[in-house]
């Protein structure tokens, strides 16, 4: 009931229209300049620099180093903190912009509460930088994001200090409440647990489920709501929805302009009376009354059961911490919601100005703001797509494109500046997204719902009830499946062939190279029969040259044709028959044909030395040279390297064909046990050809653990997913003589932390 009530009211809030530009109420005011702003708090510049020392810092390695601070010492501590993130963020890259908005806030929580006792949990936790300077972990930044370095969020076995794992987001409340729960259940002497949840993060459905589930239960427990107005990752993108993210509590609360409401703290301990009895607060009742005039913004969560304060200032901190202290001594068990207002990249003009707040980083220039750049790379493969949905969407009026929150990360930036109207920010919302587009695909549009490999684990339901069961032509973009990188365990796009390929029905592609990639774009476009998958890493084209020499494309004009063509649904690609002679260069149809297919070089060697590669995505490349190298090692190999493109359908004829023509059959993906490799292992025993024991298989795929951050290429190293691994494999299994019974898994590097 209440969360229904709730939702009316968000509903029907004055000019609610999911798609009507948000009205915004302009820059946050600031309580008095003369107790909220310190003189630190706009260095004039460029050139930007920091203080010359941190001495308070330098004296701060744990919480309980803080409490001796008074007021003025505290704000130095901020001060300190704020550069030494600038600093080590610049050296390193990482998220920054976020972390630089809650100084204060990270400042006054550990003066006020006692971690590792109290529980503060940060959602997302990609603003957990300062966080983790003040507890313990100032002198590991150097090595952030990095191979047996610290982590870019929290993360339970890093640090007693972080009290829950994230990465994700929405989902602060919900562990916050468990924790609250546990501790009265468990009769704990202290129940403090703050959960930390950005505008942004609270778009998500969890945190609305926790809130009504809060309410209800009255978990004592303070949601910190840190608002800064940016509820996707800014890119100042166009949208349905115009260019503002489109969330209509966000549109909501920045109309509540922090005032000066609790600057007189007698307000506050009067608005405080509702945390008390009834009886005490009907005493109160015309105060209360005062107390909710200036607090009116707390409706929404008011009607979940929340007790609401705020907005205050959020880098006020002789505002924040008496605040803080008032509710930690409060002996009331019900929720509170404080609302802070924020201003993302705080105290460092560079991150204020950015178009993106400079969200995440490379290194960059402390003075000047400009990041460090690679040397100019070939275009993204997100960007490549987003250039063929724009080419579908020339095409066919009926294409639109969807993101949650990433429209930067799914090149749904580029599509919205072309199709704004045809482009839909829709939040971080990942289930909705999905329903969303399920509803617009009865209505015969095509959307595009594109949404990274990791957080579409967040639609999982949404994808088999809403959209495969309906069979409805909703077509799911998966940017960043495999390993990712330096983010971590938390954001590899591992799992989706496996949960996805367990799902009738649905038709999964993954393109090996820019140009496929071009092509399957085309290929959801025109297949409209039923729902569409299209998976793809974090990276980069190939190139011309690479594609031509590599794989064997002959291009007209020497060029990588600018628009795609849709490919034949299920159906795979010969790319390498032995010898190194490159199919994609043969240009009669009838060097398909059965007998032809193995290559002349193949002709007179022994089946159990004949080896398919059957390759999904874009290990293709690996896969080619591993041939080429296996083939130059031992002549007596021979090596055919196909490419699946579909994982479903599988292309049976072309499985089929390698397993009558070779002894070894390869699979290799970027993804978790249970894709890829199962669905050609379990096709192949189900057909037989496992039957006669004369086919040896290996299925090469991300082994079964968490890869740690590190850079992509180490982790296919540490994976084994390497062109020297798949050859390796080749020949050990080819070795004559040799007992090739178990493929060696590479020792992984142990994280130390
Ligand atoms: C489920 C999920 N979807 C998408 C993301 C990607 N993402 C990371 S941070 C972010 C924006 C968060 O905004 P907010 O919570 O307001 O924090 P801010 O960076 O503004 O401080 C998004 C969309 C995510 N982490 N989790
Ligand atoms: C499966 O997909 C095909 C199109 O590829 C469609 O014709 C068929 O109706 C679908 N089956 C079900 C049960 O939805
Ligand atoms: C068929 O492929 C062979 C290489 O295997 C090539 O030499 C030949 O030219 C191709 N035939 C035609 C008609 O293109």
């Amino acid at each position: 009931m209440k969360f229904s009530s709730s939702l009316l009211a968000i509903l029907l809030a004055p000019g609610a229209n999911a798609f009507a530009p948000i009205r915004h109420a302009g820059v946050i005011q600031r309580s008095e300049p003369a107790t909220s702003t310190s003189l630190w708090d706009t260095p004039s510049g460029p050139p930007y620099s920091g203080p010359s020392s941190k001495p308070i810092l330098d004296s701060v390695n744990y919480p309980h180093d803080m409490k001796r601070l008074d007021m003025k010492e505290l704000k130095q501590l901020a001060h300190e903190l704020r550069w030494e993130l600038i600093e080590a963020v610049s050296k390193t890259g990482g998220h920054f912009s976020s972390s630089l908005g809650v100084i204060e806030l990270t400042v006054a929580l550990h003066y006020v509460f006692d971690m590792p006792e109290d529980d503060i949990i940060w959602d997302v936790a990609h603003q957990c930088y300062p966080h983790k300077m003040l507890t313990g972990r100032r002198h590991k930044f150097p090595t952030l994001r990095q191979l047996g370095g610290i982590s870019g969020f929290c993360k339970r076995k890093e640090s007693e200090y972080d009290s829950f794992g994230a990465g994700h987001s929405s989902t602060s409340i919900s562990a916050a409440q468990g924790m609250s729960v546990a501790k009265s259940m468990l009769n704990k002497r202290r129940n403090n647990c703050i959960a930390v949840i950005g505008d942004g993060a609270i778009t998500g459905g969890m945190a609305y489920e926790a809130m009504n589930n809060a309410g209800y239960l009255s978990s004592r427990m303070i949601v910190v709501l840190n608002d800064n107005g940016q509820v996707s990752l800014p890119t100042g993108t166009q949208t349905a929805g115009g260019v503002r993210p489109a969330s209509q509590l966000s549109a909501y609360t920045s109309n509540l302009i922090v005032s000066k409401p609790f600057q007189d703290f007698r307000d506050f301990a009067k608005s405080l009376n509702r945390l008390f009895p009834e009886n005490v607060q009907d005493v109160n009742k015309r105060i209360d009354e005062y107390a909710r005039g200036l607090v009116t913004g707390g409706t929404i969560f008011e009607e979940l059961g929340f007790f609401y304060v705020g907005p205050i200032d959020g880098h006020d901190l002789e505002n924040m911490v008496p605040i803080l202290e008032k509710l930690r001594d409060s002996d009331s068990s019900k929720p509170v919601l404080l609302h802070i207002k924020t201003t993302k990249g705080y105290g460092y003009p560079p991150a204020m100005a950015a178009s993106d707040r400079m969200h995440g980083v490379g290194k960059f220039d402390i003075a000047t703001g400009i990041q460090v750049k690679g040397k100019a790379a070939s275009p993204s493969l997100t960007s490549i797509f987003a250039n063929a949905l724009i080419d579908a969407a020339t095409d066919d009026r009926a294409v639109v494109g969807i993101t949650a929150a990433m429209p930067g990360g799914t090149g749904m930036d580029i599509f919205g500046r072309r199709f704004p109207k045809r482009t839909f920010d829709v939040g971080i919302a990942e289930q909705h997204a999905v329903t969303f587009a399920a509803g617009m695909a009865c209505e015969g549009l095509k959307p595009f719902c594109c949404i990274y490999s990791t957080f579409m684990q967040r639609g999982y339901d949404q994808v088999v009830h809403d959209v495969a069961i309906q069979n409805l032509p909703v077509r799911m973009i998966l940017d960043r499946a495999g390993v990712v990188g330096n983010d971590g365990p938390t954001h590899h796009g591992c799992y989706d062939l496996a949960y996805l390929g367990c799902i009738p029905n649905l038709t999964i592609m993954s393109p090996s190279d820019e140009l496929e990639l071009k092509n399957m774009v085309m290929t959801c476009a025109a297949f409209n029969d039923g729902p569409t998958v299209l998976r793809y890493p974090r990276g980069v084209g190939y190139g011309v040259e690479k594609l031509q020499s590599l794989f064997g494309y002959e291009f007209e004009n020497g060029e990588i044709p600018a628009k795609g063509t849709p490919i034949e649904i299920g159906k795979g690609r010969i790319i390498r028959r032995p010898g190194g002679v490159r199919a994609l260069s043969e240009h009669s149809p009838t060097n398909g044909s059965k007998s032809s297919r193995m290559g002349a070089a193949s002709r007179g060697l022994l089946k159990e030395h004949r080896v398919a590669i059957l390759s999904l995505g874009t290990r293709l490349s690996e896969a080619l040279i591993a041939a080429d190298d296996a083939e130059a090692a031992d002549k007596d190999i021979a090596v055919t390297v196909a490419d699946a493109r579909f994982m479903k359908p599988l292309d049976e004829d072309l499985i089929r064909e390698l397993a009558d023509e070779n002894g070894i059959i390869i699979t290799v993906e970027e993804g978790s046990i249970g894709g890829f490799g199962d669905h050609v292992l379990h096709f192949l025993a189900l057909d037989g050809a496992l039957d006669d024991g004369d086919l040896k298989f290996r299925p090469m795929v991300l082994p079964d653990t968490y890869f740690e951050a590190a850079t992509q290429y180490e982790q296919y190293e540490m994976a084994g997913l390497n062109s020297h691994h798949i050859m390796e494999n080749i020949l050990r299994l080819v070795r004559k003589g040799v007992s090739s019974k178990k493929v060696e898994v590479p020792e992984l590097v142990e994280i130390e932390q």
